[in-house]
């Protein structure tokens, strides 16, 4: 039976796990970090159909993330259908035709010039999952009433830090995609006025031939300090 005690008449359960000596522990972290490090955003993707129940897990172990008060303030789209991946190809591209001709300044399109991004997003309707990430600014309870959320933003960043790293541990690649603006996915989706669109996520094999940019990632030393 489940360990339950009441503090101040809520229910908590034991925790325990399992924990490494210093050895393991070495061994863990720098075997995780080394297959962290492999994951890459990819941006050419196969059609090869994957298994729902894979991308059900990954959607789960997303909605594992913390979040402000535990009110996982997120609720993700997940579309296979070709006629939506297509309606929403055609939006993100109008207003990515409209950011790369106009609305981004020269030093952002400069900043990109690396990555070799540009506003065709064929991806959308390539890849076989497209992952809409929405976040709840506030929600409504059982009775329909509005309900707070807290953290919003810095909940679903997490949950989507979760998800990616959900997509590379199954074998697959994402991009995280940020079509801006990006309504058209409410209008699309359908979705309720609590939630906004927050991130776009194709998931899928990588194309046989996959090419990405030839980045390098920070040092520890520039990316932290000890003190
Ligand atoms: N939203 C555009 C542009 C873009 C912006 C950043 I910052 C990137 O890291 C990559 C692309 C797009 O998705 O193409």
């Amino acid at each position: 039976m489940k360990n339950i005690k009441l503090i101040n008449g809520y229910p908590f359960t034991k925790f325990s796990r399992e924990t490494y000596n210093a050895v393991e522990m070495k061994e863990r972290a720098a075997s995780f970090y080394e297959w962290m490090n492999r994951r890459r955003t990819c941006r050419d993707f196969s059609d090869k159909p994957i298994p729902k129940e894979v991308i059900e897990n990954i959607v789960l172990t997303a909605s594992t993330a913390p979040s402000g008060a535990h009110k996982q303030p997120w609720t993700f789209c997940v579309v296979s259908d070709a006629e939506i991946k297509s309606k929403i190809r055609v939006e993100a591209e109008k207003e990515e035709y409209e950011s790369y001709n106009g609305r981004m300044p020269e030093d952002w399109k400069n900043d990109l010039l690396p990555l070799q991004t540009d506003w065709k997003k064929e991806f959308l309707d390539i890849a076989p999952y497209l992952i809409i990430v929405f976040k709840k600014s506030y929600d409504f309870d059982e009775e329909g009433k509005k309900a707070n959320t807290y953290y919003a933003n810095e909940s679903c960043g997490l949950a989507c830090g979760f998800l990616l790293a959900a997509i590379h541990s199954a074998g697959l690649v994402a991009l995280t995609h940020t079509p801006s603006p990006m309504n058209f996915l409410s209008k699309i989706l359908n979705r309720p006025v609590n939630e906004k669109p927050y991130l776009l996520i194709p998931v899928g094999y990588a194309a046989d031939e996959c090419w990405v940019p030839d980045i390098k990632r920070k040092e520890l030393d520039d990316v932290a300090q000890f003190y």
